[in-house]
């Protein structure tokens, strides 16, 4: 049992080691650690159950550090329990380029960062996924190989984000009572007090969302165990108001904004020293404190081992799926499942929207890889994420696979985060794609993160008729592309989705988005190929009857279109050949030589997509010629929009005729 001195000491470590950090980095946030110290110090040293010498342990607690610009706080703890990677150096080079100590917690530069925050409201958001993935993969495996707690340090900034409230709600609904919100209630946020923008009375909130949620003094270690312990046996998720002062121990800046996120400076430092009787030298550690806090960095090393021989005694079907499932890998007959699938599909030849072709190639992934969880922001119906085998996950019964978000776009997305970087699963969540612009800051970090993240876009243009322009998607492919290391996949028909399916599953590190269409496409790939030629990004799908005088480039539902201006041209005595284009960024990573060759040397390139240029010129060149979109779109049927906004096959091959004859 940790005496209270000693607790007092243990915590005072995190903040001399946060604050001499960032005053070295000469940037940063101090304001938070010294702030919550004492509730990291008790969570680290009373309950989380961690072996830093095993961070990938698939049955520890996460911690998620949802205010991420505290990451001092984080990087303290890392390295005070001996976590292998977070060295003393790393402190010292907090901030500096090439350091796994960066400005705010990037998943993936050190074992520990359970998830990149620093977008205010994230890692709240994220922590509902790893919630549900730690009761998803307990249905599945049982109490003896996954039973764990998800903690959350939540800020002020990460309760007001919008975010948090479907976050919390999701969480109250699902009643996912092993998840532990602890939020700093310092009252203090950049602008000064938490006062001048919200008066919102939190602990009523989260009760009103389905969750226990009490006050408590956050300088008290027995009462942030107490309300911990209280939290590990509640039915509901937890969260706990921990009272704090922002920038606690510094003299003057200490309970004020200037603690948030500034270099306190010598004096103030000085002063805080004084205030704990701290008195090593900077990023020094006393011997016995250092022991102290190693030792808490091992007191899950047995509890771990005992994990191991279970897993080791576990049934040895049992043993190696759950180890497949953690590693990532896909079941090793998938390829030839896809394989067969596309085959039948080429033979078929079916004439549906690719949204369908989705819940059809769903249907044989679903089957085929037990590991995939679906869900919908309230389209299911219209998303067709649902396969008949993924029925409902409810509070009493998270042994399915099937996750009715519920109108939240973002929340959705960063649960899908969180499921994906819990291990186990592989998340896939649907919505318009005009409302991925709700969903899209967590996209974004999926990207960031590198992480498998699958989200599926359906009535992806003006193909979409009725509803008109707030639900037509016009710059959206674009803006999605535009995300560093975000595969955007736009199939054109039920073989392309099938292959883009399966290319999705099988990328590991980059988040794929499919914009999959609501009306009708006939099948375009007639003949089966064993080879998935979608993962190229883009592929000769017809040549031309000579020697190309036209390529036309076309991704999804304007692959038709473009086929059938190929055979206008063709019929006026212009060979053209059509290349679909399903990922401009699996085809942006192909040879040079095979991209010349895709785009090849025709005198004119026309691309067909009904959104904006924007991106296209990289293929088509700034002379090409672009049909699509150049503004919002319209109310009215399919059969009046591509006409009213000239993307017609006739109208593609109009264009490209005229500059044939050099117009
Ligand atoms: C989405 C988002 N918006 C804005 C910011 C910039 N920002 C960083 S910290 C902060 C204030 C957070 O206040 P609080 O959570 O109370 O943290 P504290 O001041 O207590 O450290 C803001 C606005 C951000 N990181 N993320």
């Amino acid at each position: 049992m940790t005496s209270r001195e000693q607790h007092d000491r243990m915590a005072n470590a995190i903040r001399f080691l946060s604050m001499d950090a960032v005053e070295k980095a000469n940037s940063g946030h101090p304001g938070l650690p010294m702030g919550c110290a004492d509730i990291a110090t008790v969570l680290f040293t009373r309950f989380l159950k961690f072996d830093a010498k095993a961070p990938h342990w698939a049955d520890r607690d996460r911690f998620i550090l949802s205010a991420g610009h505290g990451s001092m706080l984080l990087y303290s703890l890392l390295y005070l329990t001996g976590y292998e990677d977070m060295t003393l150096d790393q402190i010292k080079n907090f901030r500096q380029l090439g350091s796994k100590t960066a400005g705010h917690p990037e998943y993936g530069h050190a074992a520990g960062i359970e998830t990149t925050t620093g977008p205010l409201g994230q890692g709240l958001a994220n922590s509902v996924g790893f919630a549900l993935g730690e009761r998803i993969m307990n249905a599945a495996f049982g109490k003896d190989l996954v039973d764990h707690y998800t903690y959350v340090l939540a800020g002020d900034g990460c309760l007001m984000e919008g975010v948090s409230q479907e976050a919390i709600a999701l969480a109250g609904h699902l009643k996912l009572n092993k998840l532990i919100v602890l939020w700093d209630n310092n009252n203090i946020s950049i602008d000064g007090p938490v006062s001048l923008a919200d008066n919102t009375d939190q602990v009523a909130r989260f009760q009103a969302s389905g969750w226990n949620a009490t006050h408590i003094d956050g300088f008290d270690p027995e009462a942030i165990a107490y309300a911990i312990e209280a939290a590990r046996h509640s039915d509901k998720p937890t969260m706990i108001a921990c009272k704090t002062t922002i920038g606690f121990g510094a003299p003057t800046k200490a309970g004020t904004n200037k603690a948030h996120g500034s270099p306190l400076g010598a004096e103030e430092i000085a002063g805080a020293r004084k205030f704990f009787g701290w008195d090593s030298p900077p990023f020094e550690v006393p011997a016995d404190i250092l022991d102290a806090w190693r030792a808490a960095g091992q007191a899950g090393a047995k509890v771990r081992a005992e994990w191991e021989g279970r897993l080791a005694k576990a049934d040895t079907t049992l043993k190696g799926e759950f180890e497949r499932r953690i590693s990532g890998k896909l079941p090793s007959n998938f390829d030839s499942v896809i394989a067969d699938y596309k085959k039948k599909l080429s033979a078929d030849k079916p004439k549906v929207a690719t949204r369908k072709s989705s819940e059809m190639a769903l249907e044989v992934i679903n089957g085929a890889v037990p590991e995939t969880i679906g869900g919908s922001a309230d389209l299911t119906g219209s998303n067709n994420t649902k396969t008949s085998q993924t029925k409902n996950i409810t509070p009493d019964d998270y042994g399915q696979r099937y996750v009715h978000y519920g109108i939240r776009e973002h929340g959705m997305a960063a649960a899908i985060n969180g499921l994906t970087l819990h291990g186990g699963l592989i998340a896939y969540g649907g919505t318009f794609l005009c409302f991925s612009d709700y969903a899209r800051p967590s996209m974004r970090l999926a990207s960031l993160m590198g992480i498998r993240s699958i989200f599926v876009m359906t009535h992806d243009s003006i193909g979409l008729g009725e509803d008109g322009p707030t639900h037509q998607p016009v710059e959206h492919v674009a803006a999605l592309r535009a995300i560093p290391n975000h595969n955007v996949f736009r199939p054109a028909d039920a073989v392309e989705t099938a292959e883009c399916w399966q290319l999705a599953l099988e990328s590991e590190k980059t988040p794929s988005t499919l914009a999959l269409t609501r009306q009708n496409l006939p099948t375009v790939r007639t003949e089966h190929s064993e080879k998935n030629l979608s993962a190229s990004g883009a592929y000769e799908l017809a040549a031309a009857n000579g020697e190309a005088a036209v390529t036309i480039f076309a991704t999804g539902s304007e692959v038709e279109i473009a086929l059938g201006a190929r055979d206008l041209l063709q019929q006026h005595g212009h060979p053209t050949r059509v290349v679909s284009v399903p990922c401009f960024e699996l085809f942006d990573q192909q040879s040079d030589d095979y991209r010349r060759k895709t785009i090849g040397n025709a005198k004119v390139k026309v691309a067909i997509e009904a959104g904006i240029r924007q991106g296209w010129d990289h293929i088509i060149g700034s002379d090409g010629i672009f049909v699509g979109m150049t503004g919002f779109g319209a109310s009215g049927t399919i059969e009046q929009l591509y006409p009213h906004f000239g993307i017609t096959a006739e109208a593609a091959a109009k264009a490209a005729e005229a500059r044939l004859h050099g117009k």
